[in-house]
């Protein structure tokens, strides 16, 4: 009798293989992640069931004109957030990922700001969107341009302030319709000329980060994605496997 699930199984242990090999062989990997890597850990996905805040949406409150409204409301979202994760540790995705990035030549890229790729030990990492554990001045001062470290949690006052000018302070992180740092588009653009480019737990949609796996296929690269389930990056890619990264992650490591 034909057995649908069997096929699935066999195809994904081919995938897994074949991402594997591909893997081994590579002298240059580069992996892109997303919020899927760290829902493991209990960090909340942006575009979830768990991706609400309050009925607020993260494109509601993801940007500067959200912040210039009603600076309290993003704060206490982020307040939330910071609270969340500081009890979250890196999973085995994150540690796999680490692992990888002892390998020369490999480099990891994350829209994810919740530092766990730092924490799990990443080398060369880009932090495309920042750190949640950065804050830096609203009110546009010189000094306080520079993002500066706040790990406290709570924070010591809400909405925080600027240290250098005694202004608002806002996340370091880049919000809908804000430039992404140009050395940190430099170094994942360079990072898409590679023999294997890995997506993981990104719902692909958003740019120029959604851009980068394309851009590795333009180059030759072979593609891949890990997620949980199909998106706009599924499509064009050379291998996509469905499930947890936290559980597909190693075992391809055990396979490579
Ligand atoms: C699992 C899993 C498990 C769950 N295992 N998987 C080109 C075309 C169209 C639009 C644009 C474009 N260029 C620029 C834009 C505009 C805009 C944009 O992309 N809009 C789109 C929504 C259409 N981009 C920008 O504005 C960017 N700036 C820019 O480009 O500047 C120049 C410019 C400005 C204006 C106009 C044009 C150009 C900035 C984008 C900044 C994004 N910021 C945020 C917030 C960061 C701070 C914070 O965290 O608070 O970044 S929004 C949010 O989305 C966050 C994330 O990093 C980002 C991506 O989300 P991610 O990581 O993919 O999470 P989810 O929740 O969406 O998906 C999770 C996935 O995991 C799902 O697929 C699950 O299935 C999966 N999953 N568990 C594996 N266990």
């Amino acid at each position: 009798m034909y057995d649908g699930c069997e096929v699935r199984r066999v195809n994904v242990q081919n995938d897994l293989a074949v991402l594997a090999a591909r893997i081994r062989s590579a002298t240059r990997l580069t992996i892109l992640t997303g919020a899927g890597v760290s829902a493991a850990s209990g960090v909340p996905t942006f575009r979830g069931q768990d991706g609400l805040w309050r009925q607020h949406r993260a494109e509601d409150l993801a940007t500067p004109e959200a912040f210039g409204r009603n600076p309290r409301l993003v704060w206490e979202w982020y307040a939330w957030r910071r609270e969340t994760i500081a009890g979250c540790r890196p999973n085995a995705a994150h540690e796999v990922i680490a692992a990888w990035s002892q390998r020369a030549g490999s480099r990891t890229v994350t829209q994810n700001v919740d530092d766990l790729h730092a924490r799990a030990g990443t080398e060369r990492l880009v932090r495309l969107h920042g750190s949640i554990w950065e804050l830096s001045c609203w009110d546009g001062c010189a000094n306080g341009a520079t993002p500066w470290r706040d790990e406290r949690v709570p924070l010591a006052e809400m909405p925080p302030r600027c240290p250098h000018c005694g202004g608002l302070a806002r996340p370091a992180v880049v919000w809908f319709g804000e430039s992404l740092r140009g050395e940190d588009v430099r170094a994942a653009l360079q990072a898409t000329a590679c023999d294997v480019f890995l997506t993981v737990g990104t719902s692909a949609i958003v740019y120029p980060a959604a851009g980068l796996v394309h851009e590795a296929r333009r180059q030759g690269a072979f593609t891949a994605e890990i997620n949980l389930e199909a998106t706009p990056a599924s499509s064009g890619v050379d291998v996509a496997i469905h499930g947890g990264a936290e559980t597909i992650l190693p075992r391809v490591a055990e396979l490579v």
